[in-house]
């Protein structure tokens, strides 16, 4: 199912006015209006392959009608996507739950809806059907050196099929780890890992880069093999410099301070990119900016302060993607939602005053400190947003517009009622 544009504008039309009432209010405030609306309308977040179903958990899934039945359904649902917001101008692969059989098709396919493809993303977390050794005990960080090769192989098939995408990441997150104290010699399953990772590294093409992914537990309750920032970005030194550390909001534990964590690895080249989600006590994988925005404004504070710092563009100098699952709402609704929470949180740290807070901070004017950032971030940046799809031909309001012509009733005609997307 494709949005005709004409739609879209007819219901834009029917809410410039308001609009129009509401940005004039909140521009007057803003600073280099014109930068802030250049960077809002570029910026873009990658929408991954698998979470365009419902999502589930171990207890059960319950699909919610008009499921992408392939890769070319879920690449058309970004497509829907990106003409309602026009800032998800991209689809992260995963392996093996969509190959792309035809490479050639799926290009033209994308490129049509102006879309192209993000990092490709490996799995060892799952044994598939026909192979040959289990990933119960661990992949890359295995004990069994044949186990270990046959990860190697999968990983590097993958960057096979994100060369034919024009993919120009890998993007890894093992699950290697234990359940139980004795289990695992921490030092060898560190060691078998980096030796993988140093054989995936050396399968990659010059203009390509590895993203190191960490989370703290699940599924394993004992140990995790990269289950913080500092095994991920002691792998990644060790790696070179294509490797980086990528950032999961929800793979931390609860209290950790993010935003200090990104700082750093921004400082040190070292941050990959993000995959956005939200959480409220471990790995949720909600909607983006749903239980805790404030915290992913302080972390987009630390994103833009960092990557002005070292001249990079947000844009495009580090991976933005969503990881969520949506359990109880529709999929691409969801996704709406989280894509505008990002961008308020990344508009409202493009409006603080640094020089100010610069000042603040030498003069250890705490209060003051704290004023400047919450000015920004109790600022309402919505109307920038609207202005920011308006511009690029897209929806004030996606999700209205969505709801309005009935997208998923239209889905569930053409797909069915009783259909299950591939992944978890
Ligand atoms: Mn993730």
């Amino acid at each position: 199912m494709r949005i005709e544009q004409y739609k879209i504008e007819e219901i834009n039309g029917e809410q410039l006015a308001n609009h129009k009432r509401k940005l004039d209010f909140v521009g007057a405030d803003v600073k280099y209006l014109d930068g802030v609306m250049a960077k809002l309308q570029a910026f873009n977040i990658a929408i991954p392959s698998w979470a365009l179903g419902t999502g589930g958990t171990r207890f059960g899934r319950f699909s919610g009608g008009g499921e992408p039945r392939s890769l070319e359904e879920k690449i058309e649902d970004v497509g829907v996507i990106h003409a309602l917001n026009r800032s998800s101008n991209s689809i992260s692969l995963h392996i093996p739950w969509d190959i792309p059989d035809n490479a050639a098709s799926i290009k033209v396919l994308a490129s049509q809806l102006g879309l192209h493809f993000d990092a490709v993303n490996s799995n060892t977390f799952q044994d598939q059907k026909d192979q040959k050794y289990s990933y119960k005990f661990g992949s890359l960080h295995h004990v069994d050196k044949e186990v270990r090769k046959q990860a190697i192989e999968h990983n590097i098939e993958v960057i096979k099929y994100g060369v034919q995408l024009n993919s120009k990441a890998l993007s890894v997150w093992l699950s290697d780890g234990s359940n139980f104290p004795g289990q695992l010699n921490f030092r060898t399953a560190f060691q078998n890992t980096l030796e993988s990772l140093q054989e995936i590294y050396s399968a990659l093409p010059d203009d390509w880069k590895v993203w190191v992914e960490y989370k703290p537990y699940e599924p394993n309750f004992y140990s995790t093999t990269i289950g913080d920032w500092g095994q991920s970005l002691l792998l990644a030194n060790k790696l070179g410099d294509k490797a980086a550390t990528l950032v999961d909001l929800g793979h931390h534990l609860q209290g950790a301070n993010i935003e200090q964590i990104v700082s750093l690895l921004l400082m040190e080249g070292k941050l990959a990119g993000f995959h956005f989600n939200d959480s409220k006590y471990g790995d949720d994988d909600l909607t983006v900016g749903s239980i805790n925005p404030y915290q992913l404004f302080l972390i987009f504070n630390e994103l833009v302060e960092g990557m002005d710092a070292r001249g990079m563009t947000h844009a495009t100098d580090i991976g933005w993607m969503i990881d969520a699952s949506h359990n109880v709402k529709d999929p691409i609704e969801d996704l709406l939602q989280s894509v505008q929470a990002i961008k308020i949180a990344y508009a409202q740290a493009l409006i603080v005053d640094k020089a100010a807070l610069q000042i603040a901070q030498k003069n250890n004017d705490v209060t003051l400190a704290q004023e400047i950032l919450q000015q920004a971030y109790r600022t309402d940046v919505r109307p920038l947003i609207a202005e920011a799809s308006l511009k690029e031909g897209g929806a004030l309001d996606p999700v209205g517009v969505y709801r309005k012509l009935k997208v998923r009733d239209n889905l569930i005609k053409e797909r069915g009622l009783k259909t299950v997307a591939t992944g978890l």
